[in-house]
């Protein structure tokens, strides 16, 4: 027999069983789909998948019909890129309040650049940047009975007042318009 003393054994007790509280588990992000508001979500979920892949991100708009062969060229430049566009007719003279209904719902509709042609008193990208904060870019066109080969559009485009900014491309350049735009997208 040795003279070491065996330590004690350690008290024993039953293994009793951990109870952890812990908080419920959060509710799935989407409701069940069989309920009436669980359909709706799933509704709600989807439009927005649409919207954010196919809403065009740009919105081409011109005086009129006599502007489409100059102004398409943006569309061409937007489409080389993969950039969603569409294309609207509407004089700030002569369809004042679909332009002001356009303007306005812009953003909500998934726009986030407006390239606006127009000849003569151009007009229409400063009326369309008074009814939007989107980044507004006018394209001075010439037609008929343009004076010193679109001088007035110009001056008509790039002359806005103080605190209400349209960006200004040259005399019939759509296509700088839609280059410009594909920056701002990309900024
Ligand atoms: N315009 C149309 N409404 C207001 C303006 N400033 C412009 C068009 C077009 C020019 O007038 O943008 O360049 C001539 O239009 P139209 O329809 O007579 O050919």
């Amino acid at each position: 027999m040795s003279d070491e003393q065996t330590p004690p054994a350690p008290e024993t007790r039953p293994l009793q069983p951990v109870v952890v509280e812990s908080d419920p588990p959060d509710p799935p992000l989407t409701a069940a789909p069989e309920t009436a508001a669980g359909e709706a979500m799933a509704e709600t979920a989807a439009d927005i998948q649409e919207l954010d892949t196919d809403a065009p991100r740009v919105g081409i708009v011109m005086g009129s019909k006599s502007d489409l062969p100059a102004m398409q060229k943006a569309e061409t430049e937007l489409t080389a890129r993969g950039i969603s566009s569409e294309t609207r007719v509407m004089s700030a003279h002569r369809d004042p309040d679909t332009v002001a209904d356009y303007a306005k719902n812009a953003r909500m509709r998934g726009l986030r650049v407006i390239i606006a042609g127009a000849g003569l008193s151009a007009a229409l990208p400063g009326v369309v940047a008074a009814h939007t904060d989107l980044p507004v870019i006018g394209v001075p066109l010439t037609s008929k009975t343009s004076v010193a080969g679109g001088l007035d559009a110009l001056l008509s485009i790039a002359q806005m007042p103080p605190g209400v900014p349209v960006a200004c491309v040259g005399v019939d350049n759509a296509r700088n318009a839609a280059v410009l735009a594909a920056r701002i997208l990309s900024a």
